[in-house]
């Protein structure tokens, strides 16, 4: 007869076989709290990160173990570095970082936009995707092990009005998804970008239109858009898969959503 106590050692070691030791940027809102909470009910041990301590520790709070937060602007290198420097136990060797922390501000035609509004979209999307893409290569290169993924967008692929610097801020998570895969080629390190289209019921859209939720709103009325979920159910889809499949790039649209094609103006 096996003991209880073995049967306890038996389960800890099948857990810690299977556990993976995600780290999430972005994770106080949308698909990065949505995707962490998929994980979490998996079995994974899970670091948030993000930049609204309150959010992250009623998230974290609900948990309960093997979830931990970590207050964080991504587009800070030196609060990067100390970070990876100092990770949490359980995160030094960590298998998984989902890039998720990125916005859109203000959807107008350029010129007629904020200068301001296309600096925080590259300081975060790009910088931040490249200081938390840096460390985290670092940290999985000697491990010979790792997955990064990232959170680009449909309009990293198609231009649309008032897409500007938004569109290639995530045509730039494209380009170094795909150049991160050729660098880290041959170390069994998975990287993937998913480019989600639009989704509703996160604050993405409320950032975008500077907290005007009749706006915000107005855009996903009378018809059926993507939710968190639906992309944190493709992430987790992507980390589950076996080692051996690597995701390179995920389109993912409302079935009510697609690209508008060309057009021309007659007078000009
Ligand atoms: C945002 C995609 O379609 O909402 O990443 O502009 S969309």
């Amino acid at each position: 007869v096996v003991s209880p106590l073995k049967m306890v050692l038996c389960w800890k070691i099948i857990e810690e076989l299977y556990m993976k030791s995600i780290i999430i940027t972005g994770a106080s809102a949308g698909f990065g709290e949505s995707a962490a909470r998929k994980l979490h009910a998996e079995g994974n041990s899970v670091l948030l990160l993000a930049r609204r301590e309150d959010r992250l520790k009623k998230i974290t709070d609900e948990l309960g173990e093997n979830a931990q937060y970590y207050v964080i602007d991504v587009s800070n290198r030196k609060e990067v570095e100390d970070l990876f420097s100092n990770l949490p136990a359980g995160f030094k060797s960590a298998d998984v970082i989902i890039n998720n922390a990125g916005l859109a501000l203000g959807a107008g035609k350029a010129p007629d936009v904020d200068l301001d509004d296309w600096d925080t979209m590259v300081d975060t999307n790009n910088k931040g995707l490249m200081y938390t893409s840096y460390f985290a290569a670092k940290l999985m290169k000697p491990l010979k092990k790792g997955q990064i993924i990232n959170i680009g967008s449909v309009s990293g692929e198609t231009p649309y009005p008032g897409g500007n610097v938004y569109g290639a801020t995530k045509a730039f998570v494209r380009h170094l998804s795909r150049n991160l895969r050729i660098d880290l080629h041959g170390l069994n390190i998975r990287v993937c970008n998913i480019e989600p289209g639009a989704v509703s019921e996160s604050e993405f859209s409320n950032v975008r239109f500077k907290g005007d939720d009749k706006k915000a709103a107005s855009v996903y009325e009378g018809w059926d858009s993507l939710t968190s979920s639906d992309i944190a159910d493709a992430i987790v889809w992507t980390i589950n898969l076996p080692e051996r499949v690597n995701i390179d790039n995920i389109e993912i649209m409302p079935t009510a959503q697609t690209a508008a094609g060309l057009q021309i103006a007659k007078d000009q």
